[in-house]
């Protein structure tokens, strides 16, 4: 019988991490298999992912785009391939350690009530460990007017570690989405909570990247004020359609 999980996790030069984080995930549970969506990343990870789908043909997957399209439409990319070839269960997660594997199946357990689960690092228990003070306060605004500017709850608004039932997905309408980046985490979640989708939280120990290096950036930022005030003014609302 297929798999009834996917884990989707983005790629942009990560040659130093994609063979042990796909090798770890796999190591969780004979359910789960994996997407890669990889950027052509000038590193080769793209070739190396080839290499793992050979190895682990049937269980390892990749999506090769033409060039650095942004982590938001990777995951959407991601989604779409997902719903595509039936998988129930789909997760999210950065490719760099900083989303601990061994969270997936209390992630996966989770969504029996619930339509997202978030890996959090700000509900009791969840921390981040090795962040400058900068990265620090910046996640902590963009949280913090995420909640004022766009009305969301989740005390982890912005982080990419999520599980969703395929299901749910469809209250997000995908085409429309504003952010190519990290702000796009804010936009689905936004839809969640507009549906009145049951979103959890568990907490996770979100260590900083060993290897490789962040591609944060100064676009980044001033795309995630362009969602805050676009979802500020307009609040879109769902169609019936994406109702679940
Ligand atoms: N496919 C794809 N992956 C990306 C892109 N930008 C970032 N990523 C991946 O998204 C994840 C998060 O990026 P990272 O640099 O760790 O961000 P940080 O943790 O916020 O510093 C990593 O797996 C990156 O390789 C992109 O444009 N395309
Ligand atoms: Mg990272």
């Amino acid at each position: 019988m297929k798999n009834q999980a996917v884990v989707i996790i983005p790629t942009y030069n990560e040659a130093e991490n994609i063979e042990p984080l796909v090798q770890s995930v796999l190591n969780l549970r004979p359910e789960v298999d994996v997407l890669v969506v990889d950027d052509h990343s000038p590193d080769g990870t793209g070739d190396l992912a080839d290499r793992l789908s050979q190895i682990f043909s049937g269980r390892v997957f990749v999506l090769h785009r033409p060039g650095k399209l942004g982590l938001g439409t990777a995951h959407r990319d991601g989604f779409r391939w997902g719903i595509e070839h039936g998988y129930e269960r789909l997760v999210t997660m950065d490719a760099d350690f900083s989303h601990p594997p061994e969270a997936i199946p209390l992630m996966l357990e989770q969504l029996a009530g619930a339509g997202m689960v978030i890996g959090s690092r700000y509900v009791k228990g969840g921390r981040t460990e090795g962040w400058s003070l900068t990265r620090k306060l910046n996640s902590w605004t963009a949280n913090f007017l995420a909640r004022r500017l766009m009305g969301l709850k989740a005390k982890d608004c912005t982080g990419a570690f999520r599980s969703y039932r395929a299901e749910y997905l469809k209250i997000v309408p995908l085409e429309k989405l504003v952010a190519c980046g990290y702000s796009a985490h804010l936009e689905v979640l936004y839809y969640f909570q507009r549906a009145g989708a049951e979103v959890a939280e568990v907490p996770i120990t979100f260590v900083n990247r060993q290897e490789g290096q962040s591609k944060i950036s100064g676009r980044e930022i001033r795309e995630t004020f362009k969602v805050l005030f676009f979802y500020f003014f307009h609040r879109p609302r769902i169609s019936s359609d994406q109702s679940v």
